[in-house]
């Protein structure tokens, strides 16, 4: 097993010691990169000690290594899933070529785009996330808020590389650029929409966990196919760690609806505005937060005819999910896939050729994968009893890219006029004083297993420790 270094400055397992000159340009960045964790990361947490994983190798029985650690002291590093042997391009007019292990020169500038863009998405979740330590609701959840920032911040250090090592002077430039841009700043906001809105609260948190970091899994696994082998490798490895954030999100809101089904049985009541007297967030506000995140983050698959997704899958830059494991040609100039559309008014299925249609076939694998877990938290709503149901909604609602943006569609897959949409938006998405109340239970719960009032406990604890462990030591 290749294990990694952690005397090296910056560890790795790339041989970053036999390049001096990437070695040099990477310990240039990295006190900037510092620099902007000190500034954007993480709100007041430095001399806290954090029971955090780190990967000692890449192997699976050494990527999840844990202990306390200070923050700013974590060994961020580059690290990338091992080479396959004669690994080929799988996909697109390159299809059974040997995979490039150098940026073929024609692909330049697609390539650079795709990794800028990818690595614009890490360290603007960090920033989206950066006050929310101040409001855990617990160590445990404290403790996982921290694990997926480091991460992301390590994320952020993978496309730093490949943007160092294989695009000389403008990967440098662009690697500087990730660290300028920040989340939501009016002058140089971050790429992608989702990632300019804000995550104010750790409802919102969970949902983007959930709904945002789903996203990364699908973006990741269609760039893990990539003919690029260093690309690939390195979006191989990222996806050990968002497994994680996921969970952190579907398990958020499992406690989260767990806690306010338990008070609504407790006291028999349904009405909302009785929930909240108690202090727990009713089922309709989750809803309409659910309603927001699904939708921006629906819009992060870009348009759904893309002229760039087809130069992307045809030059082997960027497959589908799964790629190899689909039974067709790989190729897909003859192929036809259903996309919607808007015509005389109403919500239609159109076929279009399948290679300008793969930001929506992404899309559309995304949601399949992100309804399962709201069944699942259905369940918990069925189990108390309940006849109140969860439900992602149509993919055309509040969208703004793509062929939707600019037309008002129903939660439920109704193009409706700006005046019906007008006098329903407060039950669609969430409201001001929706976010207020929300905001209004935020506050930091420090006692070791200890939780506020309006989540349930996790059943178990991270790596087996028990739910009451030190997961943060304040110092
Ligand atoms: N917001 O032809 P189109 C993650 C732009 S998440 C703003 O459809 P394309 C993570 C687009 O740039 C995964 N602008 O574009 C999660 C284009 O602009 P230009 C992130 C948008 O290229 C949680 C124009 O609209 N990774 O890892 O086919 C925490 C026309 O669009 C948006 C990736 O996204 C938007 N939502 O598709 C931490 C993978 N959508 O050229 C991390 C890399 C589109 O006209 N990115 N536009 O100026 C890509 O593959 C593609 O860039 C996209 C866009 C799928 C995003």
């Amino acid at each position: 097993m290749s294990k990694i270094d952690y005397s090296e400055k910056i560890p790795n397992n790339v041989n970053l010691a036999e390049d001096k000159t990437l070695q040099r340009a990477l310990e240039h960045w990295q006190p900037n990169y510092l620099q902007w964790w000190q500034d954007m990361g993480p709100d007041g947490s430095t001399n806290f000690d954090v029971y955090l994983r780190t990967a000692i190798s890449v192997t699976p029985d050494g990527w999840a290594h844990f202990g306390h650690v200070k923050m700013p002291d974590y060994r961020w590093g580059i690290f990338l899933a091992q080479q396959e042997e004669d690994r080929k391009v799988n996909f697109g007019e390159n299809k059974g070529m040997a995979a490039w292990q150098d940026v073929p020169g024609e692909h330049r500038a697609n390539l650079r785009r795709i990794i800028v863009t990818q690595g614009d998405t890490e360290p603007a979740s960090v920033e989206q996330q950066r006050h929310l330590g101040l409001t855990a609701p617990s160590q445990y959840d404290m403790r996982n808020l921290f694990q997926i920032n480091v991460e992301e911040g390590r994320h952020l250090w993978a496309m730093v590389y490949l943007l160092h090592k294989y695009f000389g002077r403008d990967g440098r430039e662009e690697a500087e650029a990730l660290l300028q841009r920040n989340s939501g700043n009016q002058d140089n906001p971050r790429i992608l929409e989702a990632f300019n809105e804000e995550t104010p609260d750790w409802l919102a948190f969970y949902m983007f966990t959930y709904f945002t970091d789903r996203d990364g899994k699908f973006q990741l696994n269609a760039l893990a196919e990539s003919g690029f082998d260093p690309l690939s490798r390195t979006c191989r490895f990222m996806l050990t760690e968002e497994a994680h954030h996921m969970f952190v999100g579907e398990s958020g809101i499992a406690r989260v609806i767990q806690r306010t089904v338990d008070i609504m049985k407790q006291h028999r009541i349904e009405d909302p505005n009785e929930v909240r007297k108690h202090g727990v967030i009713d089922l309709q506000t989750i809803q309409r937060y659910l309603n927001f995140h699904f939708s921006v983050t629906v819009d992060l698959f870009g348009a759904d005819q893309s002229s760039n997704a087809a130069t992307f899958y045809s030059a082997g830059l960027k497959g589908r999910y799964e790629e190899t494991k689909r039974d067709d040609d790989h190729v897909l100039k003859s192929h036809q896939y259903k996309i919607l559309e808007i015509s005389n008014g109403s919500i239609v299925e159109k076929e279009v050729p399948m290679l300008n249609s793969l930001n929506e076939v992404l899309r559309d694998d995304y949601i399949r994968d992100s309804i399962a877990g709201v069944g699942r938290w259905n369940r918990i709503i069925e189990k108390a009893g309940l006849n109140f149901r969860l439900q992602t909604p149509h993919k055309a609602f509040n969208r703004h890219i793509g062929s939707f943006a600019g037309h008002r569609v129903s939660p439920d897959g109704r193009l409706v006029s700006e005046a019906e949409w007008a006098s329903n938006v407060r039950d669609w998405l969430p409201t001001e004083e929706d976010r207020a109340y929300v905001a209004s239970l935020m506050g930091r719960v420090i006692e070791p297993g200890k939780m506020a009032n309006w989540i349930a406990p996790p059943p178990v604890g991270i790596n087996r420790q028990p739910i009451d462990f030190e997961y943060v030591r304040f110092n």
